[in-house]
């Protein structure tokens, strides 16, 4: 089993109250948990690929034997996806974005009222389920929507930041207002853990 499930970096209660404890433990420990499961065990019927990892099968995709590629963008983007979205999430975060992310927020999108605004309408507007992103690609910042577990990796985009506008991020607290949810997530976001992932994709 080559992946594997990390634990939560903080406390599943520790997003109270803009996700709340019993939405975390369904998220990380079943949803999250099935991924990673369903993930392996597709790798499984094909064991001579031995990619370094998770991410590297998504930005490769198209290398992934067409019989199992269809599950590897699904159960590995859901793998992959979840652990960005765990990790550029905190408590006690939120606030304005610091450092050179805030410079390029600044540059990109004017400020960071107009960024979250569209960053918002783009989570907004993802039909069903999917993602909204903050990339980093050939042109610099960009904001971004997915279906599924579709990620930017496959299309040669550097993910920055991402929320989880599939309703079982939000719908024990939020039930159908999508909205109300993606205007209260950016009181969690982790700002030093996107500014690591900026200087990564730089
Ligand atoms: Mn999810």
């Amino acid at each position: 089993m080559p992946f594997t499930l990390a634990a939560l970096p903080y406390a599943y209660e520790a997003l109270e109250p803009y996700i709340d404890a019993q939405t975390m433990h369904l998220h990380h420990d079943k949803h999250h948990q099935a991924y990673t499961d369903n993930f392996n065990a597709t790798l499984a019927k094909h064991p001579e690929l031995q990619f370094k990892s998770g991410e590297e099968y998504l930005a490769k995709l198209n290398s992934v034997p067409e019989d199992i590629r269809t599950a590897v963008r699904n159960h590995g983007g859901g793998y992959v996806n979840h652990n960005l979205f765990w990790s550029v999430m905190g408590p006690n975060k939120g606030g304005a974005p610091t450092g050179a992310i805030a410079e390029a927020i600044q540059k990109t999108f004017g400020d960071f009222a107009q960024f979250q605004e569209k960053f918002n309408n783009a989570g907004a507007k993802q039909f069903g389920s999917g993602w909204v992103w903050l990339v980093n690609g050939p042109g610099g910042l960009q904001i971004l929507s997915t279906p599924n577990q579709d990620s930017p990796l496959s299309h040669g985009l550097h993910p920055l930041m991402a929320n989880d506008v599939w309703e079982h991020a939000y719908y024990l607290k939020y039930q159908n207002r999508r909205a109300e949810y993606l205007k209260a997530w950016w009181n969690v976001v982790n700002w030093d853990a996107v500014n690591v992932n900026f200087a990564k994709a730089k």
